[in-house]
């Protein structure tokens, strides 16, 4: 996401820091590594490749494996881990892979409230061990115009949502990331914060997330997530744009009325409600036609590619929205 006050050279077309940074690593490690020997480069090719303080507390997790589709490329871990969006800890692509790791993130409790026969408040490590859990290789797409391939692990929000057993009024759904400035620097500071208005909100119209592509997640290739990608639990939903996946989520409330969430109300503008990934709809700053997309390699292979509609999911979700003008519901 993008703030307006923004300079030039943070606009999504000069956004070369993540790639140049591991370039440059590289080259670090390189002209160390002759000095140094064997060792002395082990080191740091771990500090280079995203070795975080809380990685060693990852779990592995159990799951049922996605069945690979081949025309899918994964964006390498590293990557997904260390260019990220989580303004909680700084509006920087590398600041949440570096100021979340004391994030206290078990225990952790998930409360389901408002429209439901049976709201309750859910241990999030017992729920991830008593769920069949599920791989999801799914493509992301920013709105700030990066892609990457990220094999979730998760469950279906839907299913999860049924156990609440949702009323008739239950039109939409909406998401509470944590609030606790102390842990979280952007939430005791404007500028860190990126001016949002914390606690970050999300929404989804009730169909939206009883679809079955829309997932909790609760890992990434295999093991529980890493604070900077929304740990222990955050949303997923691969055909709209990044920002509606929030993330170390707290609260589920299941509402009557279209709820608020975060950028829109930072810059209605420009984020709306809907979010669905559309080439065809621009950016009032840029265009949505093409995206970056974040593979393995370094700077010189981050491929250009068409953006594709709904991101490439048209097929499973454009019939939630026939008779939208998609235009006007951005
Ligand atoms: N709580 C919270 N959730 C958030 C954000 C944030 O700043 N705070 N950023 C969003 C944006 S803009 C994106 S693109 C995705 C990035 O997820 P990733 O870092 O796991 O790729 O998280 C989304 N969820
Ligand atoms: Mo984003």
């Amino acid at each position: 996401m993008l703030i307006k006050s923004r300079k030039q050279s943070d606009l999504p077309e000069n956004q070369i820091t993540p790639e140049s940074a591991y370039v440059s690593r590289r080259s670090v490690i390189r002209g160390l590594g002759a000095g140094l020997g064997l060792a002395g480069l082990g080191g740091l090719v771990t500090a280079g490749t995203g070795a975080f303080a809380a990685e060693a507390k990852r779990k592995p997790l159990d799951f049922t494996r996605d069945k690979p589709d081949p025309d899918l490329v994964l964006t390498p871990e590293a990557k997904v881990t260390n260019h990220n969006n989580f303004y909680e800890f700084g509006t920087g692509k590398t600041d949440p892979a570096q100021n979340s790791q004391d994030l206290k993130v078990e225990p952790w409790t998930l409360t389901v409230e408002g429209e439901v026969a049976k709201p309750g408040t859910v241990d999030v490590w017992k729920l991830m061990a008593d769920t069949n859990l599920e791989e999801r290789i799914y493509r992301m797409r920013c709105v700030e115009a990066w892609s990457m391939v990220i094999p979730w692990v998760g469950f279906e929000l839907g299913k999860f949502l049924a156990r609440f057993e949702p009323t008739s009024r239950a039109k939409y759904v909406a998401f509470e990331t944590l609030y606790d400035p102390q842990q979280m620097p952007g939430q005791r500071n404007r500028i860190v914060g990126g001016g949002i208005d914390y606690p970050y909100v999300e929404g989804l119209r009730i169909d939206e997330a009883m679809h079955p592509l829309s997932i909790l997640s609760v890992g990434l290739y295999g093991k529980t997530l890493p604070p900077q990608n929304g740990a222990p639990i955050r949303l997923v939903v691969p055909w709209k744009y990044g920002f509606k996946g929030i993330k170390s989520i707290v609260k589920i409330k299941l509402v009557e009325k279209m709820p608020p969430t975060s950028w829109n109300k930072l810059l209605p503008q420009e984020y709306g409600f809907y979010a669905n990934v559309n080439p065809a709809v621009d950016h009032p700053r840029w265009s949505q036609a093409s995206e970056r997309f974040i593979g393995p390699g370094g700077l010189f292979s981050v491929k250009r590619q068409k953006t594709l509609p709904f991101n490439g999911y048209g097929e499973e979700v454009a019939s939630l929205y026939t008779n939208m003008d998609l235009r006007k519901f951005y």
